[in-house]
């Protein structure tokens, strides 16, 4: 069946093996099955609901165009754009924000996350993020929306925003409500430093994550120094339960080799970490430096990755500006 695909990442630096693993390896196997129609954004709007240095910003804006071209997301065959060049995406939001209930946006968890302790000086726009989220997404019709673990809550949320805004402008599914695309397993990668802990872009060390920019040595020393404990790899998947550090390491390796939980524990059970993390820096040194080798090759080439950029924003503005005119009408604008 064909799926009709919408994913964003934030252009807010430091792309890690987490948004590799959780998201971005999910998008381009869908790019690469003809039947669907993949739309991937890089959601600028998004990144400013935190401060962000404007020079910074525009760097980064590219870098992460780059990260899905080097990743193998085609340009020609999927739409790639930054949100802020179609207008519609504010918009949608402003008007799904009228109908949402603040109840629902106050049991979001990454809010509760992102704010931390400070809650009274995080911005507005952090706080209705999830309701952006939900424009970007319904403006598309999108069928399918592949993110990691994390964001589950948030696409439950579109769903219900959905709903309600059918329910209350009585227009049966004029508004689709999209289906997550979240990987079974592994779809939530943890710090090397913390089991606990996402593996984040704004953990303040970067021995925690492994980044799409980092080099072959980079990536070797990063798994060396990685957290373990003193025991041997079980050879079970029940006895992982309270340790996370080596649930992460297995996970991991795992996930960018393509095979079982159970398949990983055949192959290390019983063996001590040295082993495990040696395989596990060659596997990923193979994997993710000639990405970050394309990355830095592309970024290269500013005016390219801009004519990406221009030329995705024209064709999504297209399918936007149909879906916005449309639900203004229906509002009685
Ligand atoms: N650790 C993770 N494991 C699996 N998937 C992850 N994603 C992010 N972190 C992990 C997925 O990557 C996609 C893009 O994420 P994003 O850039 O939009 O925002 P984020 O989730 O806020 O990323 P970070 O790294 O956690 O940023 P900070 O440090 O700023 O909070 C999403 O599909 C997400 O699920």
């Amino acid at each position: 069946m064909s799926k009709k695909i919408f994913s964003g990442v934030q252009p807010t630096g430091n792309l890690h093996l987490g948004n590799y693993l959780g998201a971005i390896k999910n998008f381009v196997e869908l790019n690469n099955d003809n039947q669907n129609e993949c739309i991937f954004c890089v959601v600028d709007l998004h990144a400013i609901t935190v401060k962000q240095d404007k020079d910074q910003l525009k760097k980064n804006i590219l870098e992460t165009t780059a990260t899905f071209i080097a990743s193998g997301i085609n340009p020609t065959k999927s739409i790639i754009f930054n949100q802020s060049k179609v207008h519609a995406h504010a918009e949608g939001s402003w008007i799904l924000s009228c109908i949402s209930p603040m109840g629902w946006l106050n049991r979001m968890t990454q809010f509760k996350d992102k704010a931390g302790k400070d809650k009274e000086k995080a911005s507005v726009g952090l706080y209705i993020y999830p309701v952006l989220m939900a424009s970007d997404i319904l403006l598309y019709d999108a069928t399918h929306v592949p993110v990691g673990e994390d964001q589950k809550q948030h696409l439950e949320l579109t769903r219900d925003i959905a709903n309600k805004f059918n329910k209350d402008f009585d227009c049966h599914n004029f508004l689709k409500a999209p289906e997550p695309l979240i990987k079974k397993n592994f779809s939530r990668i943890m710090s090397l430093k913390d089991g606990l802990k996402k593996m984040s872009k704004s953990d303040p060390s970067d021995l925690s994550r492994i980044n799409l920019t980092d080099t072959k040595d980079e990536i070797i020393n990063k798994i060396k120094k990685a957290k373990t404990d003193s025991l041997p790899i079980p050879s079970e998947n029940e006895k992982l339960k309270s340790r996370p550090e080596a649930e992460n390491l297995l996970g991991i390796y795992s996930s960018i080799s393509n095979q079982t939980l159970d398949k990983t524990l055949d192959e290390f059970g019983g063996k001590n970490f040295s082993n495990l993390k040696s395989q596990l820096a060659e596997i990923l040194s193979n994997k993710i430096s000639p990405i970050s080798d394309e990355i830095k090759k592309l970024l290269n080439d500013k005016e390219y990755l801009n004519k990406v950029l221009t030329h995705g924003a024209n064709k999504a503005d297209e399918i936007a500006e149909k879906k916005i005119i449309e639900m203004k009408r229906i509002i009685g604008f």
